[in-house]
């Protein structure tokens, strides 16, 4: 039986609506629909990698793109005094959407340790 397609794979597909702010070959970014800072966007790569505990030495370009995606969308965002980057791995990592994402948060005061 087929998998069933995630929500981040229906966005990619086009079938449900994001405001996206990025997107290239590799990944799309789009802003979360539950925002927990005035900045929260989400980084995802188009490739259908369920969480870290699925990536492979083959995904090494591919992380490392996310990564400066990350970066790229933060100075544009004008985070220019700091952002968080955050990677939910699993149930108990807090992930609920099982298609690998970074979050981008930022113009608020992010404290540590997070909750
Ligand atoms: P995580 O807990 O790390 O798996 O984060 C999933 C995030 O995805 C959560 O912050 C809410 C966001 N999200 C879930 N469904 C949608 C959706 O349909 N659209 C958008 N833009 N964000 C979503």
């Amino acid at each position: 039986m087929a998998e069933e397609k995630t929500i981040f794979a229906r966005i990619i597909d086009g079938e449900i609506p994001a405001d996206i702010v990025h997107s290239d070959d590799h990944c799309i970014a789009f802003r979360d629909i539950n925002p927990q800072a005035p900045v929260h966007i989400l980084v995802i790569p188009r490739k259908p990698i369920a969480s870290l505990f699925d990536a492979t030495p083959e995904d090494r370009e591919l992380l490392g793109h996310l990564m400066l995606v990350v970066r790229d969308l933060a100075l544009k965002e004008g985070l220019d005094d700091g952002f968080r980057t955050v990677l939910n791995t699993g149930a108990g990592g807090g992930q609920e959407v099982f298609h690998l994402h970074f979050h981008l948060l930022g113009k608020r005061k992010l404290t540590w340790p997070p909750g």
